[in-house]
């Protein structure tokens, strides 16, 4: 027999953990894994089902979709719209909140997610993920806008699945973080990163550095220190990073440390950062936190500030521990 712990073996022995718990949570977890392994299965097959490329729609940010954006979305609702564990659904994709058919049942708890994130790199086969986040609702009523506007700190889940060179999972419940790999022949993910911690220093950095110009002065000074390595402040020298796939940036950070930036740029005043809060920020500060890092937008912590809106995007800095509390100090 197997010695390898599945995520369902995983998720049960944590309900056990919990006496109140009902086992509905477990069996939501359960199908966002299933929508998840048929996302990875289309991304994988790639050209050859023709669904690469540009949809010739926009979303509600005003941003052109990737067929496979509207098709992930499909598959995400499609595999969570029945099953009764859910209240309501929200998405990067859609521009109004999913509401859970008439003929289904309706359960507790909110699904946020972006389906395809980092989809620009879907057309150049790198990396890209589901990014999920679950909060609790009103048990059988059909979930309005105001009741998906919830702190960070409320999500009683977070994850992302990771489509790269092996298909993973990352997740968290507020008890630290581990991450599974999908083995392709049972179909099962299976745990292979068992309590993931940010190591609290680093000397990589993840920003795009052709919006320098726009960024504010804390930020601009800490990169330039950066930039300066050994000859500088800082005395020691920097890498730098940059996939434009926000899951790959993280994974990284969960696995060898860093800091990830999409700060605060002055090109659009109504779009203070480029990052989403409910589906990129929240979820990913959840499990950032929970691996002993830190999240935050300079100001204020990620988790800690009260949405206005389900598409309301912020400004991003996460990682590493103690260089995220310079650059925040930065800002002080
Ligand atoms: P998406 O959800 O539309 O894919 O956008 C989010 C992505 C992140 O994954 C990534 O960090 C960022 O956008 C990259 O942006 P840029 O192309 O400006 O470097
Ligand atoms: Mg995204």
């Amino acid at each position: 027999m197997s010695t390898q712990t599945t995520l369902t073996q995983f998720i049960i022995e944590q309900q056990r953990n919990v006496p109140e718990a009902t086992g509905d949570f477990t069996l939501l977890l359960n199908d966002i894994a299933a929508a998840c392994k048929r996302i990875a299965h289309t991304v994988n097959r790639g050209s050859i089902t023709g669904m690469l490329g540009s949809a010739d729609t926009e979303n509600v940010q005003g941003e052109t979709q990737k067929q496979l954006d509207i098709i992930t979305n499909d598959i995400m609702v499609e595999a969570l719209e029945w099953t009764g564990h859910l209240a309501g659904m929200v998405s990067e994709e859609v521009d109004d909140p999913i509401s859970i058919p008439e003929q289904y049942p309706k359960g507790k708890y909110l699904a946020l997610f972006d389906p395809l994130d980092g989809s620009s790199n879907i057309d150049v086969n790198l990396t890209v993920g589901t990014i999920f986040s679950i909060l609790c609702g009103q048990e059988g009523t059909d979930a309005k806008l105001e009741d998906f506007l919830q702190e960070g700190v409320k999500q009683v889940c977070a994850g992302f699945v990771l489509y790269g060179p092996s298909t993973m999972m990352i997740l968290t419940t507020g008890q630290g973080v581990n991450g599974f790999t999908l083995d392709q022949d049972v179909g099962e993910f299976v745990l292979t990163h068992q309590d993931m911690k940010i190591p609290e220093d680093t000397q990589e950095f993840s920003i795009n550095m052709s919006n320098q110009r726009f960024w504010e002065s804390p930020v601009q000074q800490y990169i330039d220190e950066c930039m300066q390595g050994e000859d500088g402040p800082r005395n020691k020298n920097f890498n730098m990073r940059w996939v434009a796939s926000m899951v790959a940036e993280v994974y990284r950070i969960l696995t060898r440390g860093g800091i990830f930036m999409y700060p605060l740029d002055k090109r659009d005043p109504n779009k203070p950062g480029k990052l989403r809060l409910m589906y990129e920020a929240n979820p990913m500060g959840f499990i950032i936190e929970q691996a002993g890092g830190a999240c935050s937008t300079g100001r204020e912590r990620i988790l800690e500030i009260s949405p206005n809106d389900i598409h309301q995007r912020v400004p991003v800095i996460l990682g590493s521990k103690n260089e995220v509390d310079r650059v925040v100090s930065y800002h002080q």
